[in-house]
């Protein structure tokens, strides 16, 4: 079946409409990070860039780091872009955009979300690196997609439950990362976990500036949650979306996050450049030797 243009919506150049990339333009790794000047965070390291694009909040470089080809994108902010983001990246791999028909043969990507985010648990010190086990996402993504299979639906009614979860929101969606990535990128100094993905950064993550929240307690609630022996440990607005598409789509994810703050002693890193930069170099490195 031919995609419709409505669907498949291409640019004039033929590059994919809001990421404006032309297939040939990214590599089998990509990393993805939310601020758009986090690119360069990432490729001044490489030894040779051979693309760059930006549109919108989707900036992209292609290039060389130890002989490995890899893509580094900006996602912007949340998993609404995060849709957009992967969805785009696999037509570029997996539908010929000229005959607009799914490919047979299908290509699986590795996805390294390298983000920041904020400790949940006393336990997780500002200037960490927290690499997500699994993502509990709150902002609804997954359920527009044929997804139920996938789901850990006894971790998400345990949340539920503990947490008196409001029904008015969307109901959490548990999904995990890939295992083998997680494992590659392990090391003694990495704490583990699993992120909560929220749909704000404000009220959704329990801040109160100017406006009442409907449940004060939520951050707590989130704080004591336990089921098998697992807490939630982050909060952050991308991981859930980059875990639920990547594991419908085949391709294989997994999220590092630079912990900026700790929500539970109201602290905040005074060295985070410092903190992300240590953690660019040490993902680098490992990607070096997907
Ligand atoms: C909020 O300040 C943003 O920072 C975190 C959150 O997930 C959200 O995108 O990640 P990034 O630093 O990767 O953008």
């Amino acid at each position: 079946m031919q995609l419709p243009q409505s669907e498949l919506i291409l640019n004039k150049d033929g590059s994919i409409y809001h990421l404006n990339l032309l297939p040939k333009e990214i590599a089998d790794t990509i990393i993805t990070v939310g601020d758009p000047e986090r690119v360069e965070s990432v490729t001044r390291f490489f030894d040779k860039i051979e693309v760059s694009k930006h549109k919108r909040e989707f900036k992209t470089q292609t290039g060389y780091y130890k002989n490995k080809r890899i893509t580094v994108i900006s996602t912007g902010i949340g998993t609404d872009n995060i849709d957009i983001v992967l969805n785009e990246l696999d037509a570029l791999v997996n539908i010929d955009l000229k005959t607009r028909q799914l490919k047979k043969e299908l290509t699986s990507l590795n996805i390294i979300r390298l983000g920041t985010s904020g400790a949940i648990q006393q336990n997780i010190p500002i200037d960490s690196i927290l690499i997500s086990k699994k993502a509990l996402g709150f902002d609804g993504l997954f359920h527009y997609y044929e997804s139920k299979h996938l789901r850990d639906l006894a971790f998400e009614n345990a949340f539920v439950e503990q947490t008196q979860w409001d029904e008015a929101k969307n109901y959490p969606y548990c999904v995990p990362g890939d295992s083998d990535l997680i494992a590659h990128f392990d090391n003694e100094n990495t704490y583990k976990g699993v992120t909560a993905t929220n749909i704000g950064f404000y009220g959704p993550q329990g801040r109160k500036l100017r406006l009442e929240l409907a449940d004060n307690a939520l951050n707590t609630k989130i704080e004591n949650f336990q089921y098998n022996s697992e807490k939630i440990t982050n909060l952050e607005m991308e991981t859930s979306g980059i875990y639920a598409l990547s594991l419908l789509l085949g391709h294989r994810a997994i999220s590092i996050n630079a912990i900026m703050a700790n929500r539970i002693n109201g602290t905040f890193s005074k060295q985070g450049s410092k903190t992300v930069e240590s953690m660019i170099i040490q993902a680098l490195d490992r990607i070096a030797l997907l």
